[in-house]
């Protein structure tokens, strides 16, 4: 089983500033801490990791994620908020996708209160730091295993 995990604007980032908000893990710590899971829930998960700070980018990735992938697991991060474009790549190769956010973006300010991407996912999960990216791994294997 292949799952693409994508991470999006200035999540490069993490671990460098605001730990407050978003913890004080680095992107390539919580890609170590998922994968460790991915391999403890099963042997035969195989993750790829993707991050970029461009929305053209991340929308080519996800038309390339077609016939190569299984699953996807985004944090769209700003573009959550924003990208009609992202959501449309989800649509348009109907791979199933979870939606995962470090923070409770519902807690936020309004503006976070509006994704773009969830209605094209099976769900999203939102608030629970790194353990986040775990949640959404575990309940996208239920959906595709
Ligand atoms: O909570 C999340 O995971 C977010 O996707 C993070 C985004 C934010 O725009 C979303 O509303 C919620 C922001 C990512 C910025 O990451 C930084 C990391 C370290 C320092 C500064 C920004």
């Amino acid at each position: 089983m292949k799952i693409l995990v994508i991470n999006g604007p200035n999540l490069n980032m993490l671990g460098v500033r605001e730990p407050e908000i978003y913890g004080s893990l680095t992107l390539s710590e919580i890609e170590d801490e998922l994968r460790n899971y991915a391999k403890q829930l099963d042997e035969s998960i195989v993750l790829e990791f993707f991050q970029s700070n461009f929305e053209g980018e991340i929308v080519d990735k996800i038309q390339n994620a077609l016939n190569n992938f299984d699953g996807i697991i985004i944090n769209p991060a700003a573009y959550t908020h924003t990208s009609v474009a992202i959501a449309d790549a989800i649509a348009s190769v109907n791979i199933k996708t979870v939606e995962v956010h470090l923070s409770n973006i519902y807690s936020r300010e309004e503006f976070r209160h509006n994704s773009y991407i969830a209605p094209k996912c099976l769900g999203q999960v939102a608030g629970f730091s790194k353990d986040s990216y775990k949640m959404a791994l575990l309940g996208l294997y239920g959906m595709l295993k």
